[in-house]
Order: structure tokens, then sequence, then C-alpha cells
């Protein structure tokens, strides 16, 4: 409570002087000549936006670092589709409609840049560690995306991806008979995040490092667990600086500034391990392999980026892809466990294509489009990000308000996800709703979109729909009755309590 007041009064003084985006008299592009005389200006839009400061004392006392989704939606029913607001030093105007998601994009410009996490880049900054391409921005963003697109997130790349993940995917299988067998009640009940998070580590350090960790092993080293562990807490301590300046909470000693160092230490320790290891390697290597050596080995014989530059990236595809990927799997046999008739609907899938692609995973992820409506279903109504952003690069107008270039707009994918307006039914699980192509306009925004979109979606992908394959192949998924689980916003949404499910092999022990 101390803290918070010393917080708030530093604010005051630091941050009454105003907006960031000074709103002259709207400039209305040529394009909408018809309408201009409707266009209603930016200090019109709805919204509490005038005193950050008050605004982020209420958003506290309604515990709004944990509630920030719900918050969202509940402002979208006070205000309608569009509204502007300032919370502490972070201010934005927010939309829903996925055609107004069109118009955002398409002002996106050619460098997009979405809302900086001043405590990321602080410390980089701090530390004296370079950006990757998740902090970049501008030319340098785009030289490195560019390249990084073609190794991360090209198509090209799934033939080289997949018997890695499919190796992880098969021993994840093996794991939990074990964990069944050892048992003696045919059937293992679990909170599986703990499982889940050495699954996505596993998976996406064998398509970085082109090697296994070992984390489907009984023993495993302890400081790979101390990077989930650090994960974990860099995405808690995160949000709380949303709101507040990481250099005021620095400045002041803050515990959530020095949790957050600590966390993002443990985070590049781990993956400078890593990449030491395959850096020698290759420098020991002599002669060419044939076999694809991993995502950074292919970027170190490339020679295109600098050493520093790939390091930066590949430490943030590392970090990115354990709760993100984790959570979502975690959500998705949530919802299968509540949805019996579908679970036996979506094997059955998988046992088609199974017998369609004799057993060529490649070909059998083509297979299987209720399993990837599955996936978009999971995003939708439980989404990594609560919202997707971009300062826009030119003026709009949106539900006829004008916003001047330069101001933060965001999509609330949260609220979009659930708003009967925009899907038919909101709240159910169907993943045969986006089985239809008509419907998916600006709809299925899970990986952001354009060119900033998420660089690990290739990544995650696969790595989800192998997991499906192999688990609704392997076994049942059930779930104790009744008991709702919520999101909680951490920097990502994740489920408000432990999911507990119960795993019973499909066929007699194997
Ligand atoms: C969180 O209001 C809510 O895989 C804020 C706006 C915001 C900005 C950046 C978003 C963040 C939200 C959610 C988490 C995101 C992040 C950008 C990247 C991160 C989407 C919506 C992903 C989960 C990345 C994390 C990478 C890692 C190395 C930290």
């Amino acid at each position: 409570m101390q803290l918070l007041s010393v917080i708030l009064c530093s604010l005051l003084f630091s941050f009454a002087s105003g907006m960031r985006c000074s709103s002259s008299m709207p400039v209305i592009r040529q394009a909408y000549p018809e309408s201009s005389c409707i266009v209603r200006p930016f200090n019109e839009i709805p919204g509490l936006w005038k005193n950050g400061v008050v605004n982020l004392y209420n958003f506290w006392k309604l515990d709004g670092f944990k509630n920030l989704h719900r918050i969202m939606l509940q402002n979208f029913n006070t205000y309608g589709p569009i509204y502007r607001e300032k919370i502490g030093y972070y201010e934005s105007v927010n939309i829903i409609k996925p055609e107004d998601a069109a118009i955002l994009f398409k002002a996106e410009g050619h460098y997009p840049k979405r809302l900086k996490v001043e405590a990321w880049t602080s410390y980089r900054d701090y530390r004296n560690r370079k950006y990757g391409v998740l902090l970049k921005n501008g030319e340098d963003w785009r030289s490195n995306r560019v390249i990084l697109n073609k190794e991360v997130i090209s198509l090209k790349m799934l033939e080289n991806f997949v018997p890695l993940l499919d190796e992880v995917g098969q021993d994840f299988v093996a794991r939990v008979h074990k964990k069944i067998h050892r048992s003696g009640q045919n059937k293992w009940t679990t909170d599986l995040s703990q499982e889940l998070f050495k699954y996505a580590l596993e998976s996406v350090s064998s398509v970085l490092y082109g090697e296994r960790l070992g984390l489907m092993l009984d023993y495993i080293d302890p400081e790979a667990q101390r990077f989930i562990d650090c994960i974990t807490l860099m995405f808690k301590t995160t949000s709380p600086m949303l709101y507040i300046p990481p250099a005021l909470l620095r400045n002041i000693g803050a515990k959530v500034w020095r949790d957050h160092v600590e966390a993002w230490d443990g985070i590049f320790n781990q993956a400078d391990r890593c990449i030491q290891n395959i850096y020698r390697q290759l420098r020991q290597e002599t002669g060419e392999s044939k076999e694809y050596p991993g995502v950074l080995a292919s970027l170190l014989l490339l020679d295109k980026l600098s050493i520093e530059d790939i390091k930066a990236s590949v430490t943030e595809l590392m970090a990115g892809g354990v709760d993100t990927t984790s959570i979502t799997l975690l959500w998705t046999l949530y919802e299968l466990a509540r949805h019996p008739n579908l679970q036996e609907e979506l094997r059955a899938e998988v046992a088609a294509a199974r017998a369609e692609s004799q057993g060529d995973m490649l070909d059998m992820l083509k297979r299987i489009p209720l399993v990837k409506g599955a996936l978009k279903e999971t995003l939708r109504l439980h989404p990594v990000a609560v919202s997707l952003q971009r300062y826009i690069a030119e003026d709009i107008i949106i539900q006829n308000y004008h916003i001047p270039a330069g101001t933060l707009v965001q999509l609330g994918l949260y609220a979009m996800g659930r708003d009967p307006k925009v899907f038919f039914r909101p709240e159910q699980y169907q993943p045969s709703r986006w089985l239809r192509t008509e419907t998916q306009y600006f709809k299925s925004l899970g990986f952001g979109f354009g060119p900033r979109q998420c660089l690990g979606r290739r990544i995650a992908e696969t790595e989800m729909q192998i997991f499906l394959i192999h688990m609704l192949e392997n076994f049942r998924i059930e779930k104790q009755r009744n008991v709702e689980v919520q999101s909680t916003f951490e920097l990502i949404l994740l489920p408000d309590k432990p999911i507990i499910l119960t795993l019973k092999p499909l066929h007699v022990s194997q």
C-alpha cells in the first residue's frame, strides 16, 4: 500500500503534463470525402483517458493487474465498439470488430510497431544486451526479420521441424504411459502444467538447437527447471510495469523490478549455455553433414546476421515458446475433457489421417482440419495475448472517429472472441466453426497478423498439432466434475486455478 502511494505520487509529478498524442484538428483523409461531415474528432471517443493516475488507482482497486481481460470486456459493454483509455502512463484506443481490425492492420505501415514493453527493453539496456526481433523496430527490425522468416516461419522449414517435434511427441506419450503404469490404477490424474512446460521447452529447443535437452526423462537438469520457473516469473513481473515506468521502480528499488531482472538473468544464462554449446560444436565439426542442424546452427552457417543478433532472437524464441504453447495445450485438453463427443470426433479424424498418410507425419498434418480448428477455438476463448496493438502509421477513421497517426490502437482479442456479434454462440467450444472459410475474415488472430505476427508461429502450431495427434491416439482425457476454470492475466492469460485432468490409456497396457 505504501509502495503504491509512493508510486502514485511520483507518477503524478512525472506524468501530470498530459497525453502522448496531442490531438490537433482532425485531418480527414481524401479517401473519405463524403463521410467527412460525420467524422467525429479524437477527443470525443468515449472512455476514461483524462487522468491516468486516478484511473490507475481505480484499476488497482479492481485488481486490474489480474483482470485486464475482464475489464476490457466490460469497457466494450459500457462504451460500445471503440473506447479510449489511459491507465498510469499506458494510453490507447481500443477496438473489437474484425472489420475495424482490418482497418488497423492496413495502417500499420512498413515497419509495424506494437506496444513497447518497457520492462523488457529496460532490462536489455540495463544489462547491455541486444534486442532481438521481439523488441527491435524500424529498418533494423525488418532486415533481421526477413532473414529469420526464411529459417523459422516459412512453410518450407516444416519438413525439417516435423521429425524433430514428432520424436518429442512420442517421448511424451511414452512418459505418460510410464506414469500410468506406476500409478497402478490404469490412469493418471494430475495437474499437467509442469509436464506441458517441459514438453514445450523440449520441443522448441530441439527445433532451435537440433538437440534434445532430455526433459522427458525422470531426472532433469535443474538448470532447465530453473529456466522454466524464470519465464513464469518474468511474465508475472512484467504486468505491473505496463502501467508504472520500470525506470521509476528501479530507482525506488522495488521488488518487482529486482525479481524481473533476476528472471531475465536466469533466462539469458540458460539460453547462453545452449547457444555456446552449439557454437562450440560447429567450430569443431569438420565436413558437411546432411542432417538438418536446427535453427541456430542454420543461422550461424548462413552468416547473414551478426552473432549477437542471432543470440538475441534465438533467446526470445526459446523464452517465448514455453508458457505460451503449453498453456494453449492445457486449455485444449481441458475443452476436450469437457466435450467427450467432440473428443471422439477428433480421434476419428486423426485415425483416418494416420491411415491415409500411412503414418507420414508431414502428410498427416494436412489431413486434420478439425484438430487445427480446435486449436483456433482454444485461442478464441483462451487467447495467450489479450490484445493486439499497433502504433498506427497514418491517420485512420474507425467507428466514425478520427484517430491520428502515432496513436496506440489495440484490438481486444479476448473480448472479440467472446462477442456474440462476432461469433455465433461464442460460449460454445465448436472447432467446426473454423471449417467454413467465409467466417474467418480477421477473426483468427491468435498469433497476430502480417509481417509482425508471431515469429514462432509455425513451430508452435506444428508442435501443438503433433501433441494432440499423439494424445488423441493414446489416451482418453477426462476431468473432475464441476470445476469451472477462468483466466487470470499475468501478461499472458493463464488458468486461474490448477486444471486437474485424468488420462486413461485407450488400448490395454503396452
Ligand atoms: C499484454 O496490455 C497486454 O511470445 C498488454 C499489451 C501487450 C503487449 C505485448 C504482448 C502482451 C500484451 C502479451 C504477450 C505477448 C506480448 C508481445 C509478445 C508476447 C503477445 C498483449 C508473446 C507471448 C511472446 C513472448 C516472448 C518472450 C521472449 C517474452
